[in-house]
């Protein structure tokens, strides 16, 4: 049969899909979905994390790896991560380079957040108006470290697949003196959307997800959570405000009480999956900083990204390897699935529903 007598289907035949945020393609291949050793939905044997551990050096009132002991913290504890990967000071390499052999000048600080005294919480299990207390200490630590760094990360790596070295909830902030290559793409693509379009690229985004629907996992007044268009992991989201925001410490008070809602139920969705602790890595990106709070960033829209890595159950994970490496992304079932997937997953998380919460 020639291609011409078929309708595409994008559940059936594979194609791609652009990501205008990295200026790249995805190959969308959703029927590699139906291979026969698809494996199956198998519930992870979770380790029993006790709420105190007297030798984990993120709870309350322990010492770390420098000799410091941490107080008896109620809500959030942010300190200087003892191990950090930027530094404040460091000399300058030299001038005079090889074309080839290029190197630049690298500073700043790495910070670690406490989410929760508990080490047995995650943020899907903490209460609102907890989830509250986290988003206001990105917010002061965004305009804090914000004022003198071109860029302040705040990432969460959650779960031992994803390098997360300990299973107290918890994020690190690092604040550069350059501007990472993820951002700074992601500046470059809006940037020329917005030369082009005049509106913001993400919140014409958000416009046109909220009318067409299929791609949304939850939403509420203020922000919406997509299986973005042009997603690489399989359960891969975003999350953006709907009105025209900048960097996270603009939020109102409202807006971080329905901040904490929608990632509360995100979260929920997530771990409901696969009956798990949903690993994952996620981060906040918004307009950069420092010498850039001068300069006109209205192309910039606040968003998170989280990348999960599960593909088929608690223990299949997607491997982006091969021809991802080598040549593009692929992803198998497409956005569309995955959100409506997430979207039809319960409200209530599966541990408060089995009574396994403490
Ligand atoms: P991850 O689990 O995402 O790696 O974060 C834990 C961080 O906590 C890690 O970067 C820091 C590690 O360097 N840490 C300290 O700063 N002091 C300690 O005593 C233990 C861990």
């Amino acid at each position: 049969m020639s291609t011409s007598e078929v309708n595409f289907d994008p559940k059936e035949h594979q194609h791609l899909r652009y990501n205008p945020l990295r200026d790249s393609w995805v190959l969308v291949s959703a029927h590699r979905m139906k291979r026969p050793w698809a494996g199956q939905v198998e519930k992870h044997p979770e380790e029993c994390i006790p709420r105190y551990d007297p030798n984990n050096p993120l709870c309350p009132g322990n010492t770390r790896a420098n000799g410091k002991t941490n107080p008896n913290y109620k809500t959030t504890f942010v300190f200087e991560n003892d191990f950090p990967a930027i530094q404040p000071d460091a000399p300058d390499p030299a001038s005079d380079q090889h074309p080839l052999f290029q190197s630049k000048a690298a500073r700043g600080v790495c910070k670690v957040m406490c989410f929760h005294p508990w080490t047995d919480v995650t943020l899907p299990l903490m209460k609102n108006e907890e989830i509250v207390n986290v988003i206001d200490k990105w917010a002061e630590l965004m305009e804090e470290l914000g004022a003198t760094y071109p860029w302040v990360q705040i990432f969460e790596n959650k779960g031992a697949i994803m390098g997360c070295s300990n299973p107290h909830p918890h994020c690190q902030v690092w604040a550069s003196s350059f501007f990472p290559n993820e951002p700074a793409l992601s500046d470059r693509c809006q940037r020329a959307f917005y030369e082009k379009h005049k509106e913001p690229m993400l919140l014409q985004y958000a416009k046109q997800e909220v009318e067409k629907k299929e791609r949304v996992v939850v939403m509420n007044s203020d922000w919406l959570a997509v299986v973005p268009y042009w997603a690489t992991w399989p359960y891969q989201l975003l999350l953006l405000p709907q009105r025209h925001i900048l960097r996270i410490n603009e939020l109102t008070t409202e807006e971080r009480e329905s901040l904490a809602d929608i990632m509360k139920k995100l979260l929920t969705k997530y771990d409901n999956l696969f009956n798990v602790s949903f690993p994952y890595s996620m981060g906040w990106h918004g307009a950069p900083t420092g010498l850039y709070l001068k300069e006109d960033n209205s192309h910039w829209q606040l968003h998170a990204h989280y990348y999960p890595p599960l593909l088929r159950s608690a223990t299949v994970k997607k491997f982006m390897v091969g021809y991802e490496m080598l040549a593009q992304e692929q992803r198998d079932l497409t956005p569309e699935q995955a959100a409506e997937k997430l979207r039809n997953l319960p409200d209530d998380h599966y541990k408060v529903r089995n009574g396994e919460e403490k």
